[in-house]
């Protein structure tokens, strides 16, 4: 008797969960496309539509002293140093820009570099991001500024950086400074890159600075990078209504790594909820794990989207602290390890649509020192980017990551992100293939 009621509730439980995976899957399809009968060459952009690409300070600009070089040594990582020595450079770059025919250029300012010591400003060098922009508008391309893009003064990690809600009118007051004088000309804002990234990478997996691996404390820098945009976002309207202020949100998506196992759907969605989700939700009302941070809510008036990849995850694969990608059969790994899936942009575009403000593209590339896949990742995602525009989705524009080669963080210079490839000994940049690619594509349209 007892095995025939076994029989029936295994049966039971087998329907159960076939049901919930279907349903699952429907729910949340992981479309891929048979690219070899694409035409990435069917594309079309709108008029106005933006074509940029981007660097950040601490990746290009060489010879900073902040958290990240403290990191670096503290770590034994391969030191930033010179970078691309773009702060000497900067107007040959502004060159190269131009050669590729962009209209919109996002760079952040060093904050390190601003203020080198607590209230102690360094106006010279506020000089030279002033003559950046004019520069680059005088090349008719749109300046887009980020004001924190994953380093700060070491003065203020010693505080505790983001740990600490406390520390924040110090940021808050270091982003009025740069934007009381480059507001006039500079229209477009990134208050932070990549929240998600940086708490993470710096809290959970150690690898960025401070090297810390505590959830708790990840959580509430998590919380304090939202306090900290909400905060900036305020202010600088009060100063100025006129700007466009948003955050470049890094979208990772998370899918099972077997998407047959009850147990891996769970955890991807759940990862899911973690990166994006909790961030998303913490914009359209205010609450972030479980906290109330009323001043966020609706704190954007467009949306930078950082997209890479999706990652496959399930328990049995600790994958993600790890940092080992598998990837699904039909899809090729980049350099970095993560699978190339252009499809996944159009994902990643429909899971920010909700917070209803235009998206720009902030940033998409791939490491690919000898310029092997860099062409077809492009073509392919703009071909995906094509298709959610013409469907009706508000992105203004695509800001290739990066302009050249530069310091990759905890990968040093081992990973080659450039349009541009970068000889670090004599500080040559050529053009590559897929650069000429890109430029190409962008002259058309
Ligand atoms: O180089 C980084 C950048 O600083 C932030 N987004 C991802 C890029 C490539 O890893």
């Amino acid at each position: 008797m007892w095995w025939r009621l076994l029989a029936v509730a295994f049966g039971l439980f087998v329907v159960f969960k076939i049901t919930l995976i279907t349903y699952r899957r429907r729910r949340y399809p992981e479309p891929h496309e048979d690219w070899s009968v694409v035409d990435l060459d069917d594309v079309s952009f709108p008029k106005g539509f933006r074509w940029g690409t981007a660097t950040a300070a601490h990746q290009v600009e060489g010879n900073l002293v902040n958290n990240w070089t403290v990191h670096e040594a503290a770590k034994g990582l391969e030191p930033s140093g010179e970078a691309c020595d773009h702060w000497r450079r900067w107007k040959d770059d502004f060159q190269l820009v131009s050669d590729l025919g962009l209209d919109s250029y996002r760079f952040s300012v060093a904050w390190s570099r601003l203020e080198p010591k607590e209230n102690e400003w360094n106006d010279e060098a506020m000089d030279v991001y002033s003559a950046m922009v004019d520069d680059l508008l005088a090349r008719g391309i749109r300046p887009v500024v980020t004001l924190h893009h994953f380093s700060h003064p070491d003065w203020w990690e010693a505080k505790g950086g983001f740990t600490d809600e406390a520390n924040l009118p110090a940021f808050v007051s270091f982003c009025e400074r740069v934007f009381a004088v480059l507001s006039d000309r500079v229209s477009v804002w990134v208050t932070i890159n990549e929240p998600t990234v940086f708490s993470t990478m710096g809290y959970t997996l150690g690898m960025f600075p401070p090297g810390r691996r505590s959830i708790p404390m990840t959580l509430r820098v998590m919380r304090n990078l939202l306090r900290a945009h909400a905060k900036v976002y305020r202010q600088l309207k009060k100063l100025n209504p006129d700007v466009q202020i948003g955050v470049a949100k890094n979208v990772t998506l998370f899918d099972p790594k077997n998407r047959w196992s009850p147990i891996d759907w769970p955890f991807a969605r759940l990862m899911e909820w973690f990166w994006n989700g909790a961030w998303r939700s913490g914009i359209q009302t205010g609450r972030m794990f479980f906290k109330d941070i009323p001043e966020a809510k609706g704190t954007l008036d467009f949306v930078g989207l950082n997209y890479y990849t999706h990652v496959l995850v399930g328990p049995a694969s600790v994958s993600l602290l790890k940092m080992k990608f598998p990837k699904r059969r039909q899809e090729v790994s980049t350099e970095f390890g993560y699978p190339m899936y252009a499809e996944g942009l159009r994902r990643a575009i429909e899971f920010l649509a909700p917070l209803n403000v235009p998206i720009e593209i902030t940033e998409n590339g791939v490491a690919d020192a000898e310029d092997a896949l860099r062409t077809e990742h492009l073509r392919r995602h703009l071909w995906v980017l094509s298709n959610a525009v013409k469907d009706g989705h508000d992105v203004r524009s695509y800001h290739h990551w990066s302009l050249m080669d530069n310091f990759e963080w905890a990968e040093g210079y081992t990973m080659r992100f450039g349009l541009h490839r970068v000889d670090f000994e004599t500080q040559e940049r050529t053009l590559r293939p897929s650069g000429e690619v890109y430029r190409r594509i962008v002259n058309e349209h």
